[in-house]
């Protein structure tokens, strides 16, 4: 470790490392005053130096808070029972708990009985995914309970559906900021969650790049927009629609790309609605995977090998008549000819008319996309919390294929370098008849369950409940708070008490850590040394950096890879978990990019690399997807009966079937995240909980004054399932009918004498209790949380 020391003050010690609270990984310097860390600034001589949020300023308040776990602890009632009987227990005896319960299980009931859960990237476990995928791989459970499907899963795996293979790619590419002329935000608010893009946001801005936000909120990125479309929630995939019918009807799409690289011009038989295959034309070829383009010369079908860039150019619309092997003739028609009928009903009159944005903006902010090109775009949580999610995720990369900007310099860039290291998930364990048993695969085999082995938390309950496919009995939490951040939270804990087994790692004992039989502290990530990198995903410059610790673990808390660690070698599996040696696990990690874990610790701030940069790599390798293009017509989608072109559904007139009517319930609700606070972490930081004392929902200003409601005033948010109680915040920035409230409140903050909020009463100001997973996508699994039919009243009516 090297330190420096500031000379007027030789009782600071700086530490300079990274903050991992979230996956921005903002570099900092450490102040340690007589071995006391007691001040976090930015790390200005760092490659990727960055302005820090509130939250990283607050990383004492992590490390010295009154609320954390300081030893493992057991429940000695049963669960239900008003008080826990929570009695404090050894490590040796927690942890020979843990794992006996695990091989118990696993003989009973097969390994599959027993469920992993860890958060996503709003906490530093995203930086051990690794090693908890490996122990739950060598284990031998499929099943990982996550949030991904209501986050980034259309946007990280959904678009290899458009641009790659299922399951092997991570082909939405990432935005080159540095570059673009135009930069596409949609459903995403950087300024409060996504501090590195923040801040190259605002560096593009500043060179005149164009910026198009789409968001119902006027958020702060929104008003510096060029173009801020507000959309009514729920609705972008009809946007997303509207915005390739204007570049089709207006010719505004690159011509070349789509021709060469898209499945524009490959056939569809108008029979079965299928890609015609050369299998169909000559019973000759048994290869299923040669499909046929139009020659412009014959104005027959003509065989087009995967990957490969045609050596004329293929009729992109046109009908045929076509003569099969089989002597049927069928009618068919181009890829680009059936995307035209698809989004036919999308004038901007229509878009108009469902999204609430004028259809001169529509067709204006297509344009600005067009004409600043080359464009980038990022999408986020707007997206992805609705039934429509996937098919959403699919329009959005269509418009975007169109533009031509793929993995250009300034487009969506792949990085087929990252990350450098070597990450051990141990994914070489999954056998085939393991990831068949995965709990959701049978109903979303495209979607989480199928790409990276995820399962939505109301499938897990669905299996606890119902026994269906198997039964569940155990569950392993690496910090996540189920029950407070997944709709239903009434159901979800009704489940989870039923479980025979549940240990839970974290910082706090949140709602869903009170239901377990074990909990054990983890040590925070102030407090644990980590390989990883300060985010910033452009140009495939990295810095691999050691995270230093700057804290000594809280009372008996651990570092949780030393948990895992431990468990792997109380079930029998040290010898593929280093033998106990985490150093080892790490300098193994850092073989790819040649250096030593002692090498990295010596290097204060990391060490640069930067990777290959190629551009349009497409052109040397053609696609992964299955067509070698990028697949406008989706034959995966259609061979398990989804729709093949993107579409959308009116979420609002699916609920309006079911029931929720518009009369009792005439606003639409919307959840959105504030810059303080994590998901359902941070209320007890009182630095943070200062700015937001009190559970707030959003309303436009002159509707609730029609209403009598005053700035402040408590108002109740009522939904078909239920109401909870908050405090009224004012705004222009929100259309008249659309609401926007925060999820996670649960917990106390005694510095400031705030309360905490009860996560299962209808007084409390728990929003997840007011969203039930009964609107599902499809294809995902994402759920129906944004856009849902909502009340509101001043609490005294
Ligand atoms: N209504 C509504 N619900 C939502 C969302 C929404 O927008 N609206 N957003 C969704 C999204 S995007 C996500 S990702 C999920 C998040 O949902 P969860 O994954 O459940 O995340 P958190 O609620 O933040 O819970 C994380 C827990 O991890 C603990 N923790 C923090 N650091 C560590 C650590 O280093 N080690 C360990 N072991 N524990 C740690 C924290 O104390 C906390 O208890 O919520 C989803 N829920
Ligand atoms: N401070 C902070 N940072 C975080 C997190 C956190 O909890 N707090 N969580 C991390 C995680 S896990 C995630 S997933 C990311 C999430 O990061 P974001 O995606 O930025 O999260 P949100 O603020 O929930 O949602 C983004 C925007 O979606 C808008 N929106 C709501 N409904 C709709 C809709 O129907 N359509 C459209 N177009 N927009 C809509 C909201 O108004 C909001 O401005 O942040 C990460 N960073
Ligand atoms: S943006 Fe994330 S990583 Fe950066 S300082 Fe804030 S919490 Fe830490
Ligand atoms: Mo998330």
């Amino acid at each position: 470790m090297k330190t420096s020391e500031r000379k007027s003050d030789p009782d600071i010690r700086k530490i300079r490392t990274y903050c991992a609270q979230c996956f921005s990984n903002c570099p900092v310097v450490a102040h340690i005053a007589n071995g006391k860390f007691i001040k976090i600034s930015p790390d200005k001589e760092h490659h990727f130096y960055r302005p820090l949020c509130p939250k990283g300023f607050a990383g004492p308040e992590l490390v010295s808070n009154k609320q954390r776990l300081t030893h493992p602890l057991k429940r000695t009632n049963p669960k239900g029972a008003s008080d826990p009987g929570w009695e404090r227990i050894s490590w040796d005896e927690a942890l020979d708990i843990v794992a006996e319960q695990m091989f118990q299980i696993k003989e009973q009931h097969g390994a599959e009985a027993f469920v992993f859960s860890q958060t996503n990237v709003s906490s530093p476990v995203w930086e051990i995914t690794p090693f908890v995928r490996r122990l739950a791989n060598i284990y031998g459970t499929p099943n990982h309970m996550t949030t991904t499907h209501i986050c980034n899963w259309h946007r990280d795996n959904g678009s290899a559906l458009t641009f790659g293979k299922m399951g092997e790619d991570f082909t939405a590419g990432w935005p080159d900021f540095n570059h673009t002329q135009c930069i596409l935000i949609w459903g995403h608010n950087p300024a409060n969650t996504f501090n590195a893009y923040n801040q190259q946001i605002n560096s593009a801005l500043k060179r005149k790049a164009k910026l198009i936000v789409i968001d119902p909120r006027r958020t702060k990125v929104a008003a510096k927009a060029d173009s801020w479309l507000q959309i009514k929630p729920g609705t972008d995939g009809a946007l997303a629609l509207g915005m390739i019918h204007v570049m089709l009807e207006k010719s505004l799409y690159n011509r070349d790309f789509v021709t060469d690289w898209t499945n524009a011009p490959l056939l569809i038989r108008c029979d079965t609605g299928d890609l015609l295959r050369a299998s169909d034309l000559d019973s000759s070829t048994n290869d299923n995977n040669i499909f046929a383009v139009i020659s412009p010369e014959t104005g027959l079908p003509t065989f087009y090998y995967p990957g490969e860039k045609t050596d004329f150019s293929p009729l992109l619309e046109a009908r045929i008549e076509v003569l099969l092997a089989d002597g049927q003739k069928i009618w068919c028609e181009t890829v680009f000819s059936g995307l035209r009928k698809s989004v036919a009903q999308y004038t901007p009159e229509y878009v108009e008319k469902t999204t609430t944005i004028p259809a001169k903006d529509i067709i204006a902010t297509v344009h600005l996309m067009v004409e600043n090109s080359p464009s980038c775009w990022y999408s986020f949580n707007g997206v992805e919390q609705n039934l429509n999610a996937t098919q959403t995720n699919r329009a959005i990369c269509l418009f975007y294929a169109l533009t031509g900007d793929y993995d250009r310099q300034g487009g969506n860039h792949i990085n087929d370098f990252m990350p450098p290291l070597n990450y051990p998930f141990g994914f070489e364990f999954v056998t085939p008849e393991m990831f068949k048993k995965n709990i959701a695969l049978p109903d979303h085999p495209l979607g989480p369950a199928g790409t990276i082995m995820s399962v939505p938390p109301h499938l897990i309950c669905k299996a606890i409940e119902e026994d269906v496919p198997y039964p569940i009995k155990g569950l392993i939490v690496f910090g996540a708070n189920t029950i407070s951040s997944n709709p239903d939270s009434k159901r979800t804990s009704e489940a989870l008490k039923r479980l025979d087994f549940h240990v839970h790692i974290d910082h706090f004992l949140n709602p869903t850590a009170e239901l377990a039989d074990i909990v054990l502290p983890s040590a925070s990530f102030w407090e644990t040394g980590r390989i990883g990198y300060p985010l910033a995903f452009q140009e495939n410059k990295w810095v691999v950096q050691w995270r230093e610790p700057v804290a000594t673990p809280r009372g008996e808390s651990k570092d949780e890879l030393w948990i895992i660690f431990e468990i792997a070698k109380r079930l029998g599996m040290s010898d593929k978990f280093w033998n106990g040696n985490i150093d080892a696990a790490f300098d193994d990690m850092l073989n790819p990019v040649g250096l030593s874990l002692k090498a990295l610790k010596e290097n204060e701030g990391g060490v640069f690399i930067q990777g290959p940069v190629a551009y349009k790599k497409y052109q040397k390798k053609g696609f992964s997807s299955m067509t070698g293009r990028v697949e406008l017509f989706s034959q995966q989608l259609k061979n398990i009966e989804q729709a093949p072109f993107p579409e959308w559904n009116d979420p609002l007139a699916i609920l309006e079937k079911a029931g929720i009517n518009s009369e009792d319930f005439p606003f639409v609700l919307i959840t959105a995240k504030l810059r303080e606070f994590c998901q359902s972490q941070h209320r007890a930081f009182p630095s943070l909980r200062k700015r937001h004392p009190q559970p707030f929902l959003e309303i436009n200003k002159d509707k609730a004054e029609t209403l009598g409601i005053a700035d402040g005033a408590t108002v109740s948010l009522e939904t078909v399932h239920g109401k909870i109680l908050l405090q009224a915040k004012l705004t222009q920035g929100l259309a008249q009918n659309v609401v926007c409230t925060q999820h996670g409140w649960w917990q106390t903050c005694p510095d400031l004498d705030l309360p905490g909020h009860d996560i299962y009463s209808l007084d409390g100001a728990n929003v997840n209790l007011l969203v039930h997973a009964d609107f599902t996508d499809k294809i995902s699994g994402s759920v129906h949380m944004r856009g849902f039919p909502c009340n509101v009243k001043n609490d005294k009516d």
